[in-house]
C-alpha cells in the first residue's frame, strides 16, 4: 500500500512513465485522491524527473481560462502548467504522433517575459516583463485513459502539456488583443473559431491569475520565458497532416502532425 506521504513521488511516476511509452494510465489503475496542494506538488515531481533527463524549464501556461475549454473538459477552475524545451517545436516542425497518446491540438496566445520575474514578489508586474507577443499552437495529450480527468488528476499530470509551438514574436505595442478572430485550421480546413475576448474576456487578464496561482506555488520566470495564456476554443483530435493557428493581426504559426517520423534507423523511406 502506498500512504499518502508516497502519494506524490508514485504519482509522478505512473504520469510520467506513461508519457514516455505513450501508454495512457488505464481507468482500472488504483489511484489516490489528491488535494489540489499534492496534485501541484506532483506536478513538479514530475517536472523534476524531466529536469533530471536533461529538459530545462521555459515557461508557463495556464489552462481553463475560456469558457469553450472548461465545457469541454467538464472543469471550471483556472490551472497552470510547466513548459520545458523538450516540449517545443519549431514554427512549421513535425510534431510525431507515434509519441503521443491521444493528442488534441488547441489555438493558444503566446506572452514573451523579457525580465525576470518572481511570480511570488507582492510587487510583481507581469505585464511590464512582456516583450512579445505570438500566435502560439498548444498539442495536448491527458494521459489518461479516455482524456477524462478531474481537477487534480490533470492538474498533477501537467496540465495535460505535451508540445507547443511559437509563431513569430511581435512587440506588444504593435499588437491588439481585444477581441481578436482566433482560427484553428488542418490544412485548409477551419476546424476551431474562437475570439481573444474568450480568454477570461482579454488574454492580459490572464496575468493577475498566473501571479496568483504561480506565487503560491513560488515559481519563477527566468528572462525569455514563455507564457500561454490558454486556449481560446476547444481543442480538436490532431491528425496527420499540416495544422495552424493564426489570431488576426498578429500572425499564423504552423507544424505538422506525422504518423511515423522515423529516424534514421527507422522503417521510414517509402
Ligand atoms: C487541460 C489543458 C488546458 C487550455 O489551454 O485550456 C489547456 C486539457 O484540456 O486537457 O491547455
Ligand atoms: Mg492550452
Amino acid at each position: 500500500m502506498t500512504t499518502q506521504a508516497d502519494v506524490v513521488p508514485h504519482v509522478a511516476e505512473l504520469l510520467d512513465t506513461a508519457q514516455q511509452s505513450a501508454t495512457p494510465v488505464s481507468t482500472a489503475t488504483p489511484w489516490p485522491q489528491l488535494n489540489l496542494d499534492e496534485a501541484y506538488a506532483s506536478q513538479t515531481a514530475l517536472i523534476a524527473r524531466r529536469h533530471a533527463r536533461g529538459e530545462h524549464g521555459v515557461g508557463l501556461k495556464l489552462g481553463f481560462t475560456s469558457e469553450a475549454k472548461m465545457r469541454q473538459m467538464g472543469v471550471d477552475e483556472v490551472i497552470v502548467g510547466q513548459l520545458t524545451d523538450g516540449m517545443q517545436a519549431a514554427d512549421g516542425g513535425l510534431i510525431d504522433l507515434g509519441a503521443l497518446i491521444h493528442p488534441r491540438v488547441e489555438p493558444e496566445i503566446a506572452f514573451l517575459i523579457g525580465t525576470a520575474v518572481d511570480l511570488a514578489d507582492p510587487d510583481v508586474d507581469l505585464e511590464a516583463a512582456i516583450t512579445g507577443v505570438a500566435a502560439g499552437l498548444e498539442i495536448i495529450d491527458s494521459r489518461y485513459d479516455g482524456f477524462r480527468f478531474d481537477l487534480p488528476r490533470v492538474v498533477a499530470d501537467n496540465t495535460s502539456a505535451a508540445m507547443f509551438v511559437l509563431g513569430p514574436w511581435r512587440a506588444p505595442d504593435e499588437v491588439d488583443l481585444d477581441d481578436i478572430p482566433v482560427t484553428l485550421r488542418a490544412g485548409d480546413e477551419v476546424v476551431a473559431e474562437g475570439t481573444t475576448a474568450a480568454i477570461l474576456g482579454h488574454p492580459l487578464r490572464t496575468l493577475p491569475r498566473l501571479v496568483a496561482l504561480g506565487g503560491r506555488l513560488g515559481l519563477r520566470l527566468p528572462a525569455g520565458s514563455v507564457v500561454l495564456a490558454g486556449a481560446a476554443t476547444e481543442a480538436v483530435t490532431l491528425r496527420p497532416g499540416p495544422v495552424s493557428a493564426t489570431v488576426a493581426g498578429l500572425g499564423t504559426v504552423h507544424a505538422v502532425a506525422v504518423a511515423d517520423s522515423a529516424g534514421p534507423l527507422g522503417e521510414g523511406g517509402d
